[in-house]
């Protein structure tokens, strides 16, 4: 099982990419990234690490209800260079460089400055024990936020009540995930950093205490946190459990799973930027954070409604209020709960209790409740409330729509289930005529699936919808946005022989492409394969 492997470190390229042909065509950029870190510091690395970004096929804003999701890792990625710094006579003397774990980080993107910086040890007793690390973590947006995410669950994980400090570090960082863009580029830098980190201290090697690729995914989901959102895990799942050629069908409850998911043959994924960057972080309170509370809010009302069990401080989710619905065994760690078939049938039929979550009297359902109304259907005390669901997140609304939001939920975690059922019965029995059949219906799938996050979850745009449209003009089974949405890129299904012209089709459609060709146009509009998860190069 993918959660319980050891993260991979490879020695050469062609074993780390799967295929001599596919290491060659990346081969270039990793050794320039080599010659250039031993360019700046005066030595070779010793690691090159690399986690991918990802697409999501199906299955968006339902990670932190915590129902399955299908996404793929993509090819373009981030890489970071590195080493250990001795520390000698003959070191700058800048002060953090003399520090423990002090780290001096560069990017070869020049608007990406130069950074040092030092985490400093809090209340380090007589007998040298450190009993936590503090990094200083600015609230606007920098790059370095995530190398320093990364590194601050690594402090707190393995540098808390020990003797040992952490060792400093070189580091030269390189990426080719658009940022804003709906393809997690920050979950491949949080993973990346987190995993430079821990192999600079010498973390991953195996024994004992083997960090497997499910620890790597919850640290890297905590360190992230670090920088903005409460998000669900299925960018740092996808980032380092995927394999080459098959989708990811992601669990989170009752336990982290991955299984891949083999796509039908005969289309390919173009991912397709909507030149609308949407930043998660900046725009939180009144989006993803927002979403994220009035999911759980939505799921203690339908727990009341179902007269379903919930702790008095739990922040329960939808997919429990399942499960518990259901009596669901078999949910303890590692547990395996229900089956997709029952999962899917009881899917179908919640539409009734979800009515539930509209407010009652005065206030019309498309406006969602006010809070007053919000905390009277939880049947909490608005103090309870406050401390429950309020507490820990900033939010900025007058209305919280939680049937809509719900709705949305319920019907994309069905999606999810149908998608992947349809692909796994594909490659039971697959011939041409019934992969065209079923390419169409997954297309259909992702189209619904638009229109869900359009309406229901309202996290589309007016660009995303324009080009969802125009790719399914051009010839897509069917198109969505990947990510949380708001801008950033969709994802279409592409019959495979038709990708160079759907590519022109699109390019010469959409209006913000004019003007853009080449490498500009390649940089936003592009086909993609399912890649292979994080890893490390070991020089
Ligand atoms: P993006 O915007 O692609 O990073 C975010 C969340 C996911 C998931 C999707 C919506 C982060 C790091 N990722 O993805 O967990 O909730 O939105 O499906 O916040």
């Amino acid at each position: 099982m993918a959660a319980q492997e050891a993260i991979p470190v490879f020695t050469n390229l062609k074993e780390l990419y799967g295929s001599l042909g596919t290491s060659l065509n990346h081969a270039e950029r990793w050794s320039n990234l080599a010659d250039e870190f031993e360019k700046r510091f005066g030595k070779k690395p010793t690691y090159i690490v690399r986690a991918p970004g990802r697409v999501n096929l199906i299955g968006e804003h339902i990670d932190y209800a915590l129902f399955g999701v299908l996404p793929a890792a993509i090819e373009r990625d981030i890489l970071i260079a590195c080493a250990p710094r001795e520390i000698t006579p003959n070191s700058p003397k800048e002060e953090t460089h003399h520090a423990p774990g002090s780290v001096v980080a560069e990017n070869l993107q020049p608007k990406y400055t130069r950074q040092v910086f030092a985490p400093q040890p809090k209340v380090a007793t007589e007998d040298v024990h450190v009993e936590g690390w503090h990094l200083d973590i600015p609230k606007e947006l920098r790059w370095e936020n995530y190398v320093k995410a990364g590194y601050y669950g690594v402090l707190n994980e393995h540098f808390t009540g020990s003797a040992e400090h952490p060792m400093p570090v070189d580091m030269l960082v390189t990426g080719t995930v658009p940022a804003g863009s709906g393809l997690s580029s920050s979950a491949a830098m949080v993973v990346s950093s987190t995993l430079t980190f821990l192999a600079i201290n010498g973390k991953l090697k195996p024994g004992s205490e083997t960090i497997t690729k499910g620890d790597l995914v919850k640290l890297a989901m905590e360190n992230e946190k670090r920088v903005g959102v409460n998000s669900g895990g299925m960018d740092q799942a996808a980032s380092v459990m995927s394999v080459p050629s098959s989708v990811l069908y992601i669990t989170f409850y009752p336990s982290l799973t991955a299984s891949p998911t083999p796509l039908p043959s005969g289309a390919v994924l173009v991912c397709a930027h909507s030149l609308k960057v949407s930043d998660k972080a900046l725009t939180a309170e009144r989006g993803y954070n927002l979403r994220v509370v009035e999911t759980l809010v939505g799921a203690r009302v339908l727990a009341r409604t179902l007269q379903v069990d919930v702790g008095p401080k739990e922040k329960i989710t939808l997919r429990e209020v399942v499960g518990r619905y259901l009596s669901e065994t078999d949910v303890g760690k590692g547990g395996k709960g229900m089956d997709e078939g029952a999962l899917i049938d009881v899917l179908g039929k919640l539409d009734q209790a979800v009515e539930s979550l509209k407010p009652q009297g005065t206030t019309h359902p498309k406006f969602g409740a006010t809070m007053e109304e919000m905390i009277e259907l939880s049947g909490l005390s608005a103090e309870d409330f406050h401390e429950i669901y309020l507490s820990w997140v900033k939010v900025d609304a007058t209305h919280f729509k939680l049937y809509k939001r719900a709705k949305h939920v319920f019907s994309e975690a069905l999606r999810v289930l149908q998608f992947r059922k349809l692909c796994l019965d594909t490659a039971a029995r697959s011939t041409e005529e019934n992969n065209l059949t079923i390419l169409k219906e997954l297309g259909r799938l992702m189209n619904e699936s638009q229109t869900s996050c359009a309406q229901d979850f309202e996290c589309s745009c007016d660009e995303l919808d324009q080009l969802t449209q125009i790719a399914r003009d051009a010839g897509a089974y069917g198109s969505r946005l990947t990510g949380a949405g708001w801008g950033g890129c969709t994802v279409s299904l592409v019959p495979e022989d038709q990708v160079e012209a759907f590519i022109k089709k699109v390019a010469a459609a959409y209006p913000p492409y004019k003007g853009l060709e080449g490498e500009a146009l390649s940089e936003v509009l592009f086909a993609t394969k399912p890649s292979v998860g994080a890893c490390v190069y070991k020089f």
